[in-house]
This record gives C-alpha cells, sequence and structure tokens, in this order.
C-alpha cells in the first residue's frame, strides 16, 4: 500500500537532475499536483486516509516526516532527498510532521480533488480496516 522508490537522478558540474515518468516510475497516471510550502516548523498536516486516491510525495527541498498507518503498524518516513519518493495507494493513514524551514513537498495525485475521497476520522479509519 506504500513504498519508497528511488528516482533516477543525475549529478554533474551543473547540479542535480530528477526524472520520472508515468506508468513506469510513478505507479499512475497524474491528474493533479499541489505542493505543500512554508509550513511552520512545528505545523502537522494530513490526519486522513483516503479511500481511493494514489500518491506521490516528493520532498523537492529540505525535509519532512510522514507518519504512515496502515491500521496495524505505525512507520514514520523521512523525506529529506528529491529522489526519493513516497507512493501511496491504499487506505492509509498519514500525517505530515517536522517540516525544515525550507520543506518543499511537491505531491502528485492520480485524481482530482474530491472531499469526498477523504477519511478524517481516526476511529473510522481504523473500523473500516478491521470490516
Ligand atoms: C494529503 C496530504 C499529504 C483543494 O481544494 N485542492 C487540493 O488539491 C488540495 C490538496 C486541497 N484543497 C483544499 C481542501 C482544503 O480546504 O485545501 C484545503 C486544505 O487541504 P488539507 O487540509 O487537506 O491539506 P493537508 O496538507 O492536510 O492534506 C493534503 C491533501 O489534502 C491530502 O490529500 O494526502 O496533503
Amino acid at each position: 500500500d506504500y513504498r519508497l522508490i528511488s528516482l533516477k537522478n543525475l549529478i554533474d558540474e551543473r547540479g542535480q537532475l530528477i526524472f520520472g515518468e508515468t506508468l513506469r516510475d510513478i505507479p499512475f497516471e497524474i491528474k493533479r499536483f499541489y505542493c505543500i510550502v512554508d509550513a511552520p516548523i512545528d505545523s502537522k498536516r494530513g490526519f486522513h486516509a483516503h479511500i481511493n486516491l494514489k500518491q506521490c510525495l516528493i520532498c523537492l527541498k529540505g525535509a519532512c516526516d510522514i507518519i504512515i498507518d496502515d491500521g496495524k503498524i505505525r512507520r514514520t518516513v523521512s523525506l529529506a532527498k528529491p529522489s526519493d519518493a513516497l507512493i501511496i495507494e491504499g487506505e492509509i493513514w498519514r500525517e505530515l510532521h517536522n517540516f525544515s524551514f525550507d520543506c518543499v513537498l511537491l505531491v502528485l495525485a492520480d485524481e482530482y480533488y474530491d472531499p469526498d475521497d477523504y477519511i478524517h476520522d481516526h476511529s473510522d479509519f481504523l473500523r473500516r480496516k478491521n470490516a
């Protein structure tokens, strides 16, 4: 339901070039993107799961932690390299913490924004996982 993948990156004296292709590196077609920037260091985001949405989270600059909760185990995935991409595909609870002052988080998604695809209540999330 979630995994960390390494995107191809080429480093030379001109800098670092990172790239990926849909359906080859990113396992879905992209319909939407959004970015989180200027998040205060102590801010927390997310605190929901998605029912159908597939996402790819890439920290282009700085760092942040993503707490991933599959209903049984909570793990922290630290994103601190622009070549790391966190793919989340199933019903996974996520919380975003520990933003560095310069964090630029890019999220690619396979669907348009749909408020009905969100599960905001952790108890509802656990009930669905255990049903
Ligand atoms: C997620 C985490 C990692 C839109 O209108 N369009 C959009 O594409 C998005 C992402 C948000 N919005 C509106 C909905 C809310 O009224 O922006 C407002 C703030 O969104 P939210 O509180 O959901 O933001 P986060 O950072 O807590 O969650 C976001 C994504 O919503 C979510 O899909 O997985 O980032």
